[in-house]
């Protein structure tokens, strides 16, 4: 019997954010130059601005599988991203309460992609033949942990990861990667003064070594200028494949994000500005060079 006074959704948090510690060095490394550089006294003073996940865009799969999760945790669904180059269709959903990090779900739009290339993607996708999501008891953190830890589909072939990472990257992190939390982001807003801008807190990353994502420059920022992100470039992960092929992919990345405090309240003392009085949510051109952290033109560099 557990008597744990947390709710599923704390649980299921705290699972994504565990494994993906244990696959991601770079969540460690920077935490621990955070502490070490005094910004910091301990890790839980970070500020979880949101996570991501990326689906396949079939059947049973995808967003509209997959959001049914978070929805049941009071998470609410927000505005539509269209990534044509890529082919990606995404969403960002509002938490239940400020404390949550917000989520950005995105899918693979497979229909548009070569014969070949959906063919290999259906392979494995077409073993699912009912929505997952929907056998699941959502209320069972557990459970749900193990879902999104599992494999959806057969280990694939290294040669089908390879195919279609020649057409699309994130078609190959997909197959291989499936739910694993392909980044958290760490609010730089709320940390100390010297620290608490994207140029600040990137110049410390820089001094510290850590290798960030370069695709249309270091800093992303928002036409209105009041969201502004960087990330490291994905760490390289030994995949096993079929029939024990091993070959390095791209793993998951971390995130960093300033959201501005909106014209109308930048003269609002700062011990009263809260999340609503920053810019919200995402930006198209922001999200489609960050997706970029796990392409080989950025782990290769
Ligand atoms: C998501 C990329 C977009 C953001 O904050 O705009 C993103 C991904 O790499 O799956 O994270
Ligand atoms: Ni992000």
């Amino acid at each position: 019997m557990t008597t744990s006074p947390t709710k599923p959704i704390d649980d299921v948090l705290g699972g994504l954010m565990r494994r993906y510690s244990e696959r991601v060095p770079d969540v460690q490394n920077v935490i621990n130059a955070m502490l070490d550089e005094g910004i910091i006294q301990s890790p839980d003073e970070i500020e979880n601005d949101h996570i991501a996940f990326r689906t396949m865009g079939v059947p049973y799969l995808g967003i509209a599988s997959f959001e049914k999760i978070f929805l049941h945790y009071g998470y609410e669904k927000r505005d539509e991203f269209n990534f044509t180059g890529k082919k990606l269709t995404a969403f960002w959903y509002a938490p239940p309460a400020p404390h949550y990090p917000r989520i950005f779900a995105s899918e693979l739009r497979v229909h548009e992609l070569s014969d070949e290339a959906q063919q290999i993607i259906h392979k494995y996708t077409d073993t699912v033949t009912s929505d997952p999501v929907d056998s699941l008891d959502l209320n069972d953190a557990n459970a749900v942990d193990q879902f999104l830890h599992q494999p959806l589909w057969q280990t694939p072939a290294l040669a089908d990861y390879k195919t279609l990472l020649a057409e699309s990257e994130y078609a190959a992190w997909v197959i291989y990667n499936r739910y694993y939390l392909n980044h958290f982001t760490i609010s730089v807003h709320n940390l100390k003064s010297g620290y608490n801008t994207i140029d600040e807190f990137v110049a410390f990353l820089e001094n510290r070594g850590f290798r960030l994502n370069s695709a249309g420059g270091t800093i992303k920022v928002s036409p209105d200028g009041d969201l502004r992100q960087a990330s490291t470039v994905a760490q390289m992960i030994d995949a096993e494949f079929a029939g024990g092929e091993t070959f390095r992919i791209a793993g998951s990345y971390v995130e960093f994000a300033e959201r501005r405090v909106l014209p109308p309240f930048r003269d609002l003392p700062a011990d009263q500005i809260t999340r609503q009085h920053r810019r919200e949510g995402f930006e198209t051109g922001n999200a489609d060079k960050i997706f970029e952290s796990t392409f080989t033109t950025q782990t290769g560099r």
